[in-house]
């Protein structure tokens, strides 16, 4: 049988790279999706050679698209992480990096209309049930991709997507504190388990005898160090309401450390199997709010617990700096997050026609 085709873009989204689909272009049940989406992606393969993913979790993403049905929201957008070296595609977290690249997207796509000079796009996230807006350039009605924004782990300058979000806290595990301290002890471990947006445990990179300013490779070859991180995560993952969290792609386990080039702290953070080369978008959101909130390990090394109103949070990471804006109010031990805002970029890479086998396309 003849392989099969399928309309979609590749682009990066932020730091992380994968093929954007309109919904209507994907096999309508679950199974058939995701057996093309591996077939596309060349997974299962370390090094997804008969694919076009690019044998790393970040480089292993898939973005579909729709149009909204809802009153709040232009798009729909689910984010789908397609495993390399598992028969696996996991819709149980949300990514920020892809989804700096579904405005321009749908725009192109005609999905969504142009505004001139800016649009501002609605995007429900699917998987967290929240709501996004980011604001793509449009002048001329067209989407650009050319500018003047640097987002760090990115080489050169692109055209900015300031992105806002109003209630992503809790959007996984149910509570901001999803186990309802600030601070718990797991496994002999000091934590603090946080989900504004992405389930995070943080943890100081002290406990686990690393400066926490290693590369990733050093972290991922430490086999003591990434057995312990993941005896916690397991357990973490049990109090934070995730259940059994051994084949999930949640929670990220952030190792924080003094900052060393003037933010506010530095991060080392495991996705959860391999280290991030800088940090995921609801990851660095969640690391910030931690630092914000009273009693936490975040709030120990930052000194920032307790502080409302907006404010600009630089997280470090391996490859630069991840700027947040939070707006967070206290009430007694209640906290409430009004704003997170960040900057992204993206580029479209490629738009075109993926090929499947056609066995594969058949049986979905
Ligand atoms: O946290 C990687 C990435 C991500 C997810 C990961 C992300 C986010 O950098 O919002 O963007 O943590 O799996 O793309």
């Amino acid at each position: 049988m003849e392989q099969m085709a399928l309309r979609c873009s590749m682009m990066r989204g932020g730091t992380s790279k994968g093929l954007y689909f309109r919904a209507e272009d994907l096999p309508a049940d679950r199974r058939g999706r995701d057996a093309v989406l591996m077939a596309a992606m060349g997974s299962p393969d370390p090094r997804q050679i008969d694919g076009v993913g690019g044998a790393h979790p970040l480089t292993s993403k898939v973005a579909v698209v729709g149009r909204s049905a809802r009153a709040d929201a232009d798009v729909d957008y689910l984010f789908l992480q397609v495993w390399p070296d598992r028969a696996e595609v996991s819709d149980n977290q949300n990514c920020g990096n892809m989804l700096a690249g579904v405005g321009p997207f749908a725009i192109d796509e005609g999905i969504l209309p142009a505004g001139d000079g800016t649009t501002p796009v609605r995007i429900w996230m699917e998987n967290t049930g929240t709501l996004a807006v980011a604001h793509v350039p449009t002048p001329d009605g067209h989407v650009s991709y050319d500018g003047d924004a640097r987002i760090d782990g990115v080489p050169g300058t692109h055209a900015p997507i300031p992105i806002d979000f109003l209630d992503i806290a809790g959007g996984t595990c149910g509570a901001l504190l999803p186990t309802g301290n600030p601070a718990d002890e797991i496994e002999g471990v000091r934590v603090t388990c946080i989900d504004n947006g992405m389930p995070v445990v943080c943890l100081l990179a002290e406990d686990f005898d690393i400066t926490g300013h290693e590369d990733p490779a050093e972290l991922e070859a430490n086999k003591a160090l990434t057995t312990k991180v993941e005896a916690v995560r397991l357990a973490a993952g049990q109090l934070m309401n995730l259940g059994d969290v051994t084949n999930d792609t949640v929670p990220k386990m952030s190792l924080l450390s003094p900052a060393r080039h003037g933010g506010l702290v530095d991060t080392r953070t495991f996705i959860p199997k391999r280290v991030h080369e800088a940090i995921g978008v609801f990851g660095a959101v969640s690391v910030a709010t931690a630092c914000l909130v009273p009693g936490s390990v975040a709030a120990e090394l930052t000194g920032m617990g307790g502080k409302v109103g907006k404010v600009d949070l630089e997280i470090e990471h391996p490859t630069g700096f991840f700027t947040v804006t939070m707006d967070v109010s206290i009430d007694g031990s209640a906290i409430t997050v009004h704003q997170a805002a960040l900057l992204r970029t993206a580029r479209l890479l490629m738009r075109g026609e993926v090929f499947v086998p056609g066995a594969v396309f058949a049986s979905a």
